[in-house]
Parts: structure tokens; C-alpha cells; sequence
């Protein structure tokens, strides 16, 4: 079943490096609606329950201290084909690949503090949005 509804996270980098409503602005301004929205910090534990997919790769324990490392804003985001389209709009992972105008190439320094996070398939976006978000929080 496809949600037109995907989940997303401005990593500890984006937020201190001030860019938290630059993005924002490309986000609405690509004809995304915010459904749900929250400026926290994640635990170790809870960014590792986060990444448990990427257990086994070398740069897991990196991840999970970078994405604990400071606040971020998670958010869930709605839009006709909002996996795809949002993917287009942040970029490839790696900045120094990702296409001219997006986000990951405009508030990115490397591949492992790239600026924020998009889901990559529908079950895990309402994996993920489940993770932050409860019912009486989504609008
Ligand atoms: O879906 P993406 O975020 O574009 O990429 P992913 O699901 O393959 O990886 C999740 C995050 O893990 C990614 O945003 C940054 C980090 N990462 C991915 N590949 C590497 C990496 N970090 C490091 N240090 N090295 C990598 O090769």
C-alpha cells in the first residue's frame, strides 16, 4: 500500500550548522505537508533501536553516536509519491554525489553527517514515523 506519506529526520550537523529553517523552507516549499513535527535528541539506545537495520555495517557505531551527538527534528511529511519525490529532494547519501539544488549538496559536509534523513520504502516510514510519533500527534 503506498501512504504518499514519508518520514524524515535534520540531522545534529544541519541543526548546528543553523540550517534547521532553510530546509524546512525547501520541504514545504517542494509541495510537502507537515502531518507531525518535534525538536528532540535521541539516546544512544534509542538512535541504535533506530539503525538496528544497519547493525552489521562498519560505520554503525559512528552513526549512532553522530545521530545521538545533538538535537534534530523529526518529522513526517505527506505528498503524492513522498518516498520517491523526497529522496529526489534531499540527494544521493553522499554529498560530494548528490545533484545540484538538493538538500544533502546544499547543508551536507560527508557521507556520514549528511544533513537529514529520508525513508526509503512506505513500510519503513510508518516504521519510523511510529517510532517518534503518537496518533494524537499527527495533524
Ligand atoms: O538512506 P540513506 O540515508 O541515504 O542511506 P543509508 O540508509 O544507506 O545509510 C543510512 C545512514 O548511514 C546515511 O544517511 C549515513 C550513514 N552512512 C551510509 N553509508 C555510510 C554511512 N556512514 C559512513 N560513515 N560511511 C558510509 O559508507
Amino acid at each position: 500500500m503506498t501512504t504518499n506519506r514519508t518520514f524524515t529526520m535534520i540531522k545534529p550537523d544541519a541543526v548546528a550548522n543553523g540550517h534547521i529553517g532553510a530546509i524546512i523552507n525547501d520541504i514545504t516549499k517542494a509541495g510537502f505537508k507537515i502531518i507531525a513535527m518535534k525538536y528532540t535528541q535521541l539516546s544512544p539506545e534509542k538512535a541504535g533501536e533506530f539503525y538496528a537495520v544497519h547493525k552489521e555495517r562498519p560505520f554503525y557505531n559512528d552513526l549512532v553516536s553522530f545521530m545521538s551527538s545533538g538535537p534534530i527534528v523529526a518529522a513526517i511529511l505527506e505528498k503524492d509519491n513522498a518516498i520517491e519525490e523526497f529522496r529526489k529532494l534531499i540527494g544521493s547519501t553522499n554529498p560530494a554525489e548528490a545533484a545540484e539544488g538538493t538538500i544533502r549538496q546544499k547543508y551536507a559536509k560527508s557521507i556520514d553527517a549528511n544533513a537529514i534523513h529520508g525513508s526509503d520504502s512506505d513500510e519503513n516510514a510508518q516504521i519510523e514515523g511510529d517510532f517518534f510519533f503518537a496518533a494524537d500527534e499527527r495533524f
